[in-house]
């Protein structure tokens, strides 16, 4: 695997991190897209960011999919498509090698369906992808059939989903009228719901134009990518729907209904089974947390968004890595670290002390 260059990172701030890793028992790590940029994987809030041109509410909430199921099985027909074609970056590696070497100390906490964090061989039992997986799929139909499959890599998952053929498609025509029409009386209730959740914090806006701020290119870690290169804007793509449910993949089991992306989407709850052991993570009765790292994340999406200051209540330092110092969140400049850059580049040197050079790092199981 071909490394970055490393970063140039402050000598006494590198010291001080490290200083307190050697000595670090539980470490939690949060993860969002942006540490996939690196393997070619847009991001979601940036100039190229996956939501910018899509409409959130079209392409990754429930209503959505049932206004449409072509149009986000679209999406995410090319993000699984995306997903397969990327490698896992060094940053990947290094945490599930951290994981190898803190076990079970170590656990990593990911926003991320991409897939890369497996592929990079992280120990399952230390990983919760809280919004599941590009490649596992469900019935619609959960109660009456629940059909679950997990790791699907089939690429398209029926021939009507072969249709984004080229990126440079311009963006297919999204019709302010033919947004979908949420039930109100849902989207009160979930309004109601997510106030209680982030109380003072709760803003029902989606991605403000603030998100949607051009990101400093992310640089290209190996493979054919020039430096700076940045992945094929999903605006870009065509995204018509007009698929009719037959195009869309069937459920095998109960013959009825089309299976889903088994993500979680907006207004969705986290599967009780990954939200409980991620609050466990944090409870009371368990030992300090020394070090919480968030990683590639603009920390804008609940609950995720609230882990890093569990972690802090638990005694963590936090260390956010991050092409943008500004997404760094209520840091306290007096115990907080903040390390701007790729996270590709920065990983590896940061959590050098304990998982050594990338020579030494058990090869992944990755095909
Ligand atoms: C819930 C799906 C309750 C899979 C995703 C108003 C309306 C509706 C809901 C809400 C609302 N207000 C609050 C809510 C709650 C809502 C929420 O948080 N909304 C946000 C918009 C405010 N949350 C939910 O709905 C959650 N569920 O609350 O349930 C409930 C309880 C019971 C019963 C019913 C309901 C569910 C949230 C899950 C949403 N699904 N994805 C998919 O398609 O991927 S979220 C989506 O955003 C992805 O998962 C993504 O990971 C996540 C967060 O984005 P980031 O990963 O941070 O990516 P982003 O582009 O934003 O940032 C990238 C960062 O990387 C940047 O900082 C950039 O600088 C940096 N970067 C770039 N390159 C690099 C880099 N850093 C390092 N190196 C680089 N090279």
């Amino acid at each position: 695997m071909s490394l970055p260059t490393p970063p140039n990172i402050d000598p006494a701030k590198l010291a001080d991190f490290h200083n307190v890793l050697k000595q670090s028992k539980r470490i939690v790590a949060v993860l969002g897209a942006g540490i996939s940029a690196s393997s070619g994987l847009a991001t979601f809030r940036g100039t190229n960011g996956l939501w910018r041109g899509q409409d959130v509410m079209q392409v990754a909430t429930p209503a959505g999919f049932r206004h449409d199921p072509g149009l986000v099985w679209q999406f995410y027909s090319y993000r699984r498509r995306e997903a397969l074609k990327a490698q896992p970056n060094a940053a990947h590696y290094a945490l599930a090698e951290l994981a190898r070497r803190v076990a079970p100390g170590f656990v990593t906490l990911t926003q991320n369906v991409d897939n890369l964090s497996p592929r990079a061989g992280h120990p399952e039992a230390q990983l919760k992808q809280l919004h599941g997986n590009l490649f596992d799929l469900r019935c619609v139909d959960t109660v009456g059939c629940g059909y679950t499959e997990r790791g699907n890599y089939e690429n398209p998952l029926t021939p009507a989903l072969d249709t984004i053929k080229d990126e440079t498609l311009t963006l297919g025509h999204i019709d302010p009228d033919n947004r979908p029409k949420a039930n109100p009386i849902l989207l009160a209730g979930l309004a109601r719901k997510n106030a209680q959740i982030l109380g003072d914090k709760y803003d029902d806006k989606g991605p403000s134009a603030v998100d949607l701020a051009p990101l400093k290119a992310a640089a290209a870690v190996g493979g054919e990518q020039e430096l700076g290169a940045r992945p094929p804007p999903m605006s870009d793509i065509r995204l018509s729907s007009g698929l009719s449910k037959d195009d869309l993949p069937q459920c095998p089991k109960c013959q009825a209904n089309i299976l889903r992306p088994s993500v979680v989407w907006f207004g969705e709850a986290l599967a009780e089974s990954t939200a409980l052991e991620a609050d466990a993570l944090f409870a009371e009765d368990t030992e300090p947390i020394e070090l919480c790292l968030v990683i590639g994340t603009s920390s804008k999406v609940w609950p995720a968004a609230g882990y890093a200051e569990k972690a802090r209540k638990k005694g963590a330092r936090i260390a956010t890595i991050n092409m943008d110092a500004g997404d760094a969140k209520g840091l306290r400049p007096d115990q907080d670290w903040v390390f701007v850059g790729d996270a590709a580049a920065i990983l590896p040197e940061l959590l050098k002390p304990v998982i050594g050079d990338p020579g030494a790092w058990k090869k992944s199981t990755d095909s």
